[in-house]
């Protein structure tokens, strides 16, 4: 069977819960189109997330590695079109707060995603579910695991297809924070696994 590689985040800054966690702990070890779901709760944290994200893709040696953010504040499911070769931002859970730093010396400017991304939110749209492309995965962690595992590939002439969505926040996290847009945990689910559907079925 092949793998799909599944991260997802811890909380971090004032967001109290990371709706990523939880949909990451209830899709992993089942299985889409063929393709079993290992999932990995990452650290907010420069010096380590990347890392573990990429220990286990050596480990699981996965066909998909897809990773999922939270992005407080936006409306829609945004698949993300560019990891850019920059940390820079608000401190960690480590409290390190990098500024205007490449993530790997001498890499990629810019790298883009191998999953479809354009196919992604043309059937999210269709089912229903709101979702748009954005053009910036920022500076923080998200964009740091992003370029990671692409970059990862493309130095190991690795053939995995890899991604990341970022997600907004869930009623639970709302009801917490107060003042940001939220979904249902069972939309926010269903808008991953939908987007997992898309991904391997354009790979077979
Ligand atoms: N979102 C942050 C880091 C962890 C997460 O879930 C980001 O967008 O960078």
């Amino acid at each position: 069977m092949k793998k799909i590689l599944l991260s997802g985040f811890e909380p971090f800054l004032h967001f109290k819960v990371n709706p990523t966690m939880k949909i990451v702990e209830e899709l992993n070890g089942t299985n889409i189109n063929n393709y079993e779901i290992h999932g990995v709760i990452l650290p907010v944290d420069f010096e380590k997330s990347a890392k573990q994200l990429l220990e286990k893709i050596d480990e699981i040696k996965p066909d998909v590695v897809v990773s999922l953010g939270l992005a407080g504040g936006r409306y829609k499911i945004t698949p993300e079109r560019f990891a850019v070769n920059i940390k820079d931002g608000e401190p960690d859970n480590n409290q390190v707060a990098p500024k205007d730093q490449l993530i790997v010396e001498d890499g990629e400017t810019a790298f883009f995603p191998t999953i479809p991304i354009r196919e992604i939110v043309d059937r999210l749209i269709e089912e229903g579910l709101p979702a748009e492309i954005s053009n910036t995965a920022g500076t923080y962690l998200c964009n740091n695991v992003m370029y990671s595992a692409l970059h990862h590939a493309k130095i190991n002439n690795l053939s995995y297809q890899s991604g990341f969505i970022h997600i907004p926040a869930s009623h639970e996290l709302a009801i917490q924070h107060g003042k940001i847009p939220s979904w249902s945990h069972s939309d926010l689910k269903r808008a991953v696994e939908i987007s997992l559907d898309v991904i391997t079925s354009e790979a077979n």
